[in-house]
């Protein structure tokens, strides 16, 4: 049996729930918690470093204790604390903490008091009015849960996709922008980390002097708002249509560097950053650092880690992965931009399931400035999306050449999306495969194969020596698929001996590979292709989101194959 970091990570968040739900020592309750980000973040598996008898201390956030928890669980598949713990404290109550206004704390005083477990319970407590007599509740936030409960009726709160909350965050950032007296608006939190899910979005302004009212009485009339959820002077947050949950902060424009630093976070990259300040003997804070009493920074976040004696961290850096001790020996990456880009590598038109024609794919990649596309249509197994077969193909790959001699400006690639079969063979003949210019392979169908079994049937796959791409290296569907069981370190290693590329799917529910993955990829010297797997025009604009994701894996324009001149990325691939 294999256990997967990202088990072990779910097990010490669960712990971390349920101590905090039992009011248990603050202290082991974010131990837990860091340990479970350490550990999802983490590319190398822990199980096979308790296999070698590593010494787990060695990770970041894993002391004596955890790492004994972490041992018994590679052995054993299971977690004696996580199901005492679990014996003592209803499942239910994880559910209830996801209600907003609903934290651990106020879960176990309902629990406790009321013996409330599920959320039908936790509406029959309201109707009855017994929260509302409650010890830190009040009236108010009755009313609040109990309008949660009807805005989210039963089904699972989920954080949102970054690509679904953009729209919204930069309308309201255009809004608040024109509001009289503002002179700053920031989007900050996981929002302008690139973060691929947010759970709220964090809105900071400047204003001049005694606007703060004005500015505040405009937020919450923004036309999006359908809820407003708290109103202070200089604190307010409300609740979109989209579901999305928006935290306005006002800041004075002195501090305002300091607080987007502050605000943008990730926690785990404040709290380092805090301790770098401690050891220089400086304070720093949402208002600035400072030395004694003096503020030596705070304006900007430039002055900010300069202050600190760092370079400055992008945002989609700031996880607390390592950014830190780069930046302050100067060895941080130059990250790739949009404006690298040169081509993309995954598209479908109407000949399959793809809502424009080749022409306007092209014509619209063309608009982009790109030099290049291929067209990747899916094999005859994906039939629901009307896959080719050799000869549909062969008919296709006539008329791409046809269009490419009518248009000028940019190429266009013949390119296929052949589907990984069961086995690892691709679902298309070698004979046909060698006369396109660009074959990725992806698997589409047979996801849930043990890990052995999976990753074989990769490294299978990639074995022939047609394909040049892996797509969707993981399968994952934010919210709503976990990735494949696969051993990606060893896909990887692959990868790297058989010159195979590996797919950035820009997709906003796929960013696969994902993140840490990438920087695992550039590390072992295997090359990306950042391509939007597009299904109609707009779609080619993903490739922002793709970018942001490769940002956030520490990419640079040379990690990244669609960067390079048409020659130079074609000479890239692996020959065959
Ligand atoms: P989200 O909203 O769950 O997608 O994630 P964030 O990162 O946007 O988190 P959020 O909205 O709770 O807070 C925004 C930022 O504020 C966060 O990234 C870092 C900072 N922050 C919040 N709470 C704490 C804290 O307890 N300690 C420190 N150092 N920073 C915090
Ligand atoms: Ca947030
Ligand atoms: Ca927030
Ligand atoms: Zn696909």
């Amino acid at each position: 049996m294999t256990v997967h970091n990202r088990e072990i990570a779910s097990a010490f968040a669960r712990i971390a729930d349920l101590l905090e739900i039992r009011g248990d020592n603050p202290f082991r309750v974010r131990a837990y918690r860091e340990a479970a980000r350490v550990l999802e973040d983490m590319t190398e598996p822990v199980e096979r470093m308790v296999k070698d008898g590593t010494d787990l201390t060695g990770i970041k956030g894993i002391g004596k204790d955890l790492a004994e928890k972490i041992n018994a669980f590679v052995e054993t598949g299971r977690l004696d604390y996580l199901e005492k713990l679990e014996a003592e404290i209803p499942a239910s109550l994880l559910e209830l903490m996801k209600i907003p206004d609903l934290g651990p704390k106020r879960v176990a005083v309902i629990y406790k008091e009321l013996g409330v477990e599920t959320v039908e319970e936790l509406r029959a407590a309201i109707e009855a009015g017994r929260i509302s007599s409650l010890k830190g509740f009040g009236e108010k936030s009755e009313q609040k849960i109990f309008q949660a409960l009807s805005d989210t009726p039963n089904k699972k709160i989920h954080r949102m996709l970054l690509a679904d909350v953009e729209a919204s965050a930069s309308a309201y950032q255009k809004y608040m922008k024109e509001q009289p007296g503002v002179k700053h608006v920031g989007l900050a939190g996981s929002y302008r980390r690139g973060k691929e899910t947010v759970g709220d979005l964090d809105i900071l302004v400047a204003c001049r002097d005694g606007f703060e009212e004005t500015v505040m009485a405009s937020f919450v009339r923004f036309e999006e708002v359908e809820r407003v959820l708290s109103r202070g002077p200089t604190k307010s947050a409300v609740f979109l249509r989209s579901a999305l949950r928006v935290d306005l902060r006002i800041v004075e424009k002195s501090s305002y560097g300091a607080a987007m630093h502050y605000f943008t976070g990730s926690k785990a990259h404040n709290i380092a950053i805090r301790k770098l300040a401690v050891r220089k003997k400086y304070k720093i804070n949402e208002y600035g650092v400072f030395e004694g009493r003096k503020k030596i920074a705070g304006e900007t976040e430039a002055g900010l880690y300069e202050a600190m004696g760092l370079r400055y961290i992008e945002p989609e850096l700031r996880e607390n992965l390592g950014e830190i001790e780069a930046a302050k020996e100067n060895r941080l990456p130059r990250l790739i931009g949009i404006s690298d880009i040169r081509g993309d590598l995954h598209m479908h038109t109407t000949r399959t399931d793809g809502r424009n024609s080749l022409e306007e794919m092209a014509a619209a990649a063309k608009e982009l400035g790109y030099e290049y596309i291929a067209v990747t249509e899916h094999s005859r197994k994906v039939a629901m999306a009307g896959g080719l077969d050799e000869t549909r193909l062969r008919k296709y790959m006539e008329v791409i050449d046809a269009e490419n001699e009518k248009v000028d400006g940019i190429t266009i690639l013949k390119g296929i999306e052949v589907d990984i079969l069961r086995g690892g063979d691709l679902d298309l003949p070698d004979s046909v495969l060698r006369d396109l210019d660009i074959v990725v392979g992806s698997i589409h169908y047979q996801q849930r194969f043990p890990v052995r079994q999976q990753t074989d049937r990769i490294i299978r796959a990639m074995d022939n020596p047609h394909l040049q791409i892996l797509g969707h290296p993981t399968g994952r569907l934010l919210n709503r698929r976990e990735p494949m069981d696969i051993d990606l370190e060893r896909i990887i290693e692959a990868a790297r001996e058989r010159g195979v590329v590996l797919e950035l799917n820009a997709q906003p529910d796929r960013l696969d590979l994902p993140h840490n993955y990438c920087k695992l990829a550039a590390e072992m010297g295997v090359p990306i292709v950042v391509s939007t797997d597009a299904h109609s025009t707009e779609n080619l604009l993903l490739m922002k989101n793709g970018i942001t994701e490769a940002r956030r894996g520490w990419l640079t324009r040379r990690d990244v194959i669609n960067t390079r001149p048409l020659a130079e990325m074609l000479g890239t691939l692996r020959r065959r």
